[in-house]
Formats: structure tokens, sequence, C-alpha cells
């Protein structure tokens, strides 16, 4: 299937959310109402809603507007707004360019939130780069965890660090990336999922970090938050904690498929500042795409290109 209808497909949900009813009416203060909550429907934000709404109000539409138009318009003032958010996780993995070896990912978020699985989808990518990543098993707690993460690598056919169940995970990503080998340029190390307001859980990722910059100051080259899409506005909470306590460099939105809310991301990165660096559109190995911002955009507002 084609990028940008995988894209659609998995925002169906959201953008049957944005129907509109505009033929034969011109934008009245009702209709743009009516745009305001669809948007807010499709968890597009309260504050980013009002804006949006606001800018089909001071555009004037006239009575002979179609809804494709107004579509068309709402879609090139999300995707103006999400441009600079675009991040550049694909492109940076271009084995031309400089980085450091090996590269350590940190990937962190909430229970259930999609991390495992991203971290799969990562090591896919990269295998299909011509990279060789090392998987860590850095969730100690639950048994099932380090099964599913052994398994994907099996699936993808890359090496995976194990240590001992219930060991104190620091010790786990310390051992792993003393042990990576010469050719691994790339270590991954998936966490257990914490909620935000688990202070303890939170301290134990600070050290999970500290103990890996003592391996490499420079390090975790890149801190990625995995957040739920599904979660709507609540991964704001997520977001912010994270952000404030651990440090992130960018986001991956999982669950775009399943959404009927994938404007979150919208007010998510307008509001945090933070790259999208990828978003995840499904549950197998290949279901991670870069977040490319017209695309999404065209897609929450069933637009074609
Ligand atoms: N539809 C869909 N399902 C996903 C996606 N990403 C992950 N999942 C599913 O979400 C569930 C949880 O994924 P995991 O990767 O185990 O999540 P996790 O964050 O590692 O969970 P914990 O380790 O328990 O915190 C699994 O059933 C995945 O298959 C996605 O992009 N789309
Ligand atoms: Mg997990």
């Amino acid at each position: 299937m084609e990028f940008f209808d995988k894209i659609k497909n998995a925002l169906k949900k959201t953008a049957d959310q944005l129907s509109l009813s505009v033929t034969g009416k011109k934008p009245d203060e009702n209709f743009i109402h009516e745009i305001e909550e669809a948007l807010i429907r499709a968890d597009v934000g309260a504050a980013t809603a009002a804006k949006l709404a606001g800018k089909i109000a001071d555009k004037k539409f006239s009575r002979e507007t179609t809804e494709k138009e107004i579509r068309r318009y709402l879609a090139d003032e999300i995707c103006t707004l999400l441009k600079p958010f675009e991040g550049d996780f694909f492109r940076r993995r271009d084995p031309r360019n400089l980085r450091p070896d090996p590269e350590i990912i940190l990937v962190i978020g909430v229970n259930g939130n999609g991390k495992t699985t991203t971290v799969a989808k990562i090591a896919r990518m990269f295998k299909a780069a011509g990279r060789n990543p090392l998987l860590t098993a850095g969730d100690t707690f639950r048994e099932a965890a380090t099964e599913q993460l052994v398994l994907w690598a099996e699936k993808i056919g890359v090496d995976v660090y194990v240590g001992k169940k219930g060991a104190d995970p620091a010790g786990v990503v310390y051992d792993a990336l003393k042990q990576s080998g010469p050719t691994h340029d790339a270590v991954l190390i998936d966490t257990a999922g914490r909620m935000q307001n688990r202070g303890d859980l939170l301290d134990e990722l600070e050290k999970i970090k500290r103990v890996i910059k003592k391996i490499d100051e420079s390090a975790p080259h890149l801190t990625v938050l995995v957040l739920d899409g599904v979660t709507g506005q609540a991964a704001h909470s997520q977001a912010e904690t994270f952000l404030r306590k651990i440090g992130i460099d960018g986001i991956i939105v999982t669950k775009l498929d399943g959404t009927a809310k994938g404007g979150a991301l919208i007010s998510l990165a307008e509001k945090y500042k933070i790259p999208i660096l990828a978003v995840g559109i499904g549950e197998g190995p290949d279901d991670l795409k870069p977040f490319d911002a017209e695309t999404y955009s065209n897609a929450l507002l069933d637009v074609d290109r």
C-alpha cells in the first residue's frame, strides 16, 4: 500500500470525526463553532482548535465555498503548524551521516504505550539500513517483557541483551553497553512502563541515564518518549513530566491506526515544541513511519495531496 494511503487509513477514524457539513452554508458563527467542536472531538486540543476555527472565521469564506475547500484550508493550516516539528529520525539514520558509535537510544514512557514494539520497529528500520543494533531488555520487572523483546529480536534477526530477572535495570543497561561488540553500531534500550506520577520509577530512569553517561558522556544520544495516540489529551501530562524529569529529544506517537483522536499530536508538538520523530500505525515491525507534516494533515482532513 502506498505510504499516503497507509497513513490515511490509519487516520480514517479521526478524519470521520471531522465530517463537516458545509454545502450551501456561509461559514457563520454556528458553522465555525461546529468546526471547532469537530476538531476538539478529534483531540486537536481546545486552544489549538479555537485558533484554527478563528482562522476559518477570519478567512471569510463565501456561500459557494465547498467542504473540500475548507478541508484543504484546514489541512494547510495544520501542516504549517506541524512543519517545524517534523523529526529527522529517518534522515539522520542515513549511514553516511556521522554518528556516535554505538549510538545509544533510550526508549521511555507510560505502561502499554508501545515502547517494546517501537524498539522492535526501530531495530527493523536500522537493520534495513544496513545497521546492526543491539536490543537491551531494560524491563526486568516482568518476565514476559523480556520474552517479548527476545521474540522480536529473533524475528528481526538482531542481537538482544537480557539481564537476570529482577535485576536492577540500570545494572542491566550498564552490562549491555559494556558487552556491546564492535559490530554493534546502535544500542536500543527498552525500559519498563512507568506512570508519570511514580516518582520512584522516574528516579530509576534517571539512574539509568547516569549509568549510560558513565560509559559515554554524550549519551543517551536520543531519548524517545513513546506516547499512545489513543490517550488523547492525557498525553500532555505524560510529556510534561518526562520532559521535565528526564529530558526527551523527541516523541513517537503510536496506535494512530486505532484512534479517533489522531489530532492529539498537533497540540502536543505546539505546546511542548518537541519533534515528532515517527508515528506507529500498526503492530507489525514495518509499521513505523516518518512523521511528515503534509501527509499527516492531508490524511487527517482526508484531502488529496
Ligand atoms: N494498533 C497498534 N498497536 C500497537 C502499536 N504499537 C504498539 N501496539 C500494541 O500495543 C500493545 C502494547 O505494546 P507494547 O510494545 O508491549 O507496549 P509497552 O509500552 O512496551 O508496554 P509495557 O512494557 O507494558 O509498558 C501491544 O499489543 C502492541 O502490539 C501501533 O502503532 N498500532
Ligand atoms: Mg514493554
